[in-house]
């Protein structure tokens, strides 16, 4: 399973209905096709997202690390080796979507020279995952119009609410408006992207005690220790931590400092070797988690999907794997499809992505 050669390729794929929050806002995937080679000819794929407003990286960042550093570490080496080849990578710090794309493509290639899923490989629990749908910010009723849309095309039930917006009136009205209208038909929660003070998070957390929320993510920033404390003892629902829990060590950190009590899960950051640390260091500790979205294509939303499915604690809660159904287009031969509010696993050995070429040759912008 000797690697001979990595590409990391960008392209960029227009979204129908862009999506904002409060730390930034995505109107095109940017993203990196990143595939590895062997010898014996098999070929694994995942998808690299640049969220600068997250982690620092941009398609060119993500190219360059890849091509210029990652790329010669790792040619010559076996993809079973995938400890030393992290060791290696682990050499450059940050890059943390470049990092997870390589590790998802090494266990693409392993699960297709084994025959085997890379879902049965990394735990073979269950064969699909419950989908939660994020809702950027928009007014009530168009935020309304939209969750109504995604329960009658596609049966999604649980809702993650972009909040963070100030004033924090503007959320509270949102999340009032669709617990309003849906009843308890459906699950909802909040994530607002560091853009509360914990002071407002605090009043905001208040003003919607009564409308039975799953969680609240990130309200305010990691950087905002004692009142991040604060806000997460006093608040009525768990304190989810996303991109203040980004390694196994900041997971520690924000779980054992009071800041948090679940954790994201987001193969696009910590691909499927880092994810695991994490869920099992979570499940150790008694600490609930979801599948988290890093705004993936279909690439992307099938690592996550087949992450998710093949363990119990990450099927326990719906996962966040929906909103590539907002762009225009992608590289998949045979897309994804979300029926009864289900995402299927891939089957097929490894993680079963075929690339469409002719999509490929049209959206890559490098040529
Ligand atoms: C999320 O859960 O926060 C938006 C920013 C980011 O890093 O991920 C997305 C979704
Ligand atoms: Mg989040």
């Amino acid at each position: 399973l000797e690697i001979t050669a990595i590409e990391a390729i960008p392209f960029s794929i227009p979204y129908t209905k862009p999506l904002a929050f409060a730390s930034g806002s995505v109107h095109a995937a940017d993203h990196v096709l990143v595939r590895v080679h062997t010898a014996g000819g098999l070929v694994g794929t995942a998808e690299a997202p640049p969220r600068p407003f997250t982690y620092g990286e941009t398609q060119g960042s993500i190219i360059a690390v890849v091509d210029g550093i990652f790329a010669g570490q790792i040619i010559g080496t076996s993809a079973l080796a995938r400890e030393a080849i992290h060791a290696r990578m682990h050499r450059t710090v940050g890059n943390p979507t470049a990092k997870a794309a390589i590790d998802m493509a090494l266990w693409d290639v392993i699960g297709q020279r084994f025959g085997v899923s890379v879902t049965e490989l990394l735990g073979g629990y269950g064969t699909s995952m419950r989908v939660s749908h994020m809702l950027g910010f928009d007014d009530p009723q168009a935020m309304v119009t939209e969750a109504t849309r995604m329960r009658e095309t596609y049966g999604i039930s649980t809702f993650k609410i972009k909040v963070g917006r100030n004033p924090f009136t503007l959320d509270v009205a949102v999340c009032r408006a669709l617990r309003e209208a849906f009843g308890d038909e459906v699950e909802l929660y909040v994530d607002g992207n560091r853009g509360w003070s914990p002071a407002d998070a605090e009043r905001a957390m208040y003003q919607m005690a009564d409308l039975d929320l799953l969680f609240a993510e990130e309200l305010c920033p990691a950087d905002d220790v004692l009142g991040r404390r604060r806000h997460t003892r006093t608040s009525s629902v768990p304190v989810i931590a996303d991109e203040s829990a980004t390694t196994p060590g900041e997971v520690t950190r924000e779980l054992l400092g009071g800041s948090a009590d679940a954790i994201s899960i987001k193969t696009a950051r910590t691909g499927f070797t880092t994810s695991q640390r994490i869920l099992h260091q979570c499940e150790g500790m008694g600490v609930e988690v979801v599948m988290g979205n890093q705004i993936d294509g279909q690439i992307g939303t099938a690592c996550s999907v087949a992450f998710g499915a093949a363990h119990g604690h990450t099927s326990r809660r719906a996962g966040e794997l929906s909103n590539f159904l907002d762009m225009s287009d992608d590289l998949l031969a045979e897309p994804l499809t979300i029926s009864g509010g289900i995402l299927p696993v891939r089957t097929g050995p490894g993680l079963g992505l075929v690339i469409d070429e002719d999509k490929l040759a049209h959206y890559r912008t490098d040529t």
